[in-house]
């Protein structure tokens, strides 16, 4: 008699300590997945190769804020200018980067000088609802 008391005191006893930490995991994991969530990663540097006769990938969109380094991976120099003349790299040389930031809003159609039927274009959008919205155009090199 006395033994089947004890089983069910401790079965209760199990029962609460499951209940307690449901409830506290509930406490550790919702802000946890919150801020996860909010975490979004936006890239704030992205990387555009030059590579047999070509910029990869072609086109390009960010947000403004955002570096876009080109890369030169071919075995002949190329060059990045800007349509607007917004930016104009030197001759980039095999290895050698050039790198741009984006400060507005805004298409940026580009070309190489040497080769001018490569082309390319970075599209600079505003994150929805941002205040970045009004602002066009604009950004500065790198060096
Ligand atoms: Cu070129």
């Amino acid at each position: 008699m006395s033994f089947r008391f004890t089983v069910c005191q401790r079965s209760r006893l199990v029962r609460r300590v499951v209940i307690v930490t449901v409830m506290a995991m509930k406490w550790f994991l919702v802000p946890a997945c919150a801020e996860e969530a909010r975490a979004v990663p936006t890239p704030k540097e992205i990387v555009v190769t030059i590579d047999n006769f070509s910029f990869n990938p072609p086109e390009v969109t960010i947000t403004p804020g955002t570096t876009v380094t080109w890369e030169n991976r071919d075995d002949i120099p190329h060059t990045v200018v800007e349509t607007g003349k917004s930016f104009r790299s030197h001759a980039l040389d095999t290895g050698d980067r050039f790198s741009f930031t984006f400060a507005g809003a805004g298409d940026f159609a580009y070309f190489c000088s040497l080769h001018p039927h490569m082309t390319g274009i970075v599209k600079v959008q505003p994150p929805p609802g941002g205040a970045a919205a009004a602002s066009m155009g604009g950004g500065h090199a790198v060096p």
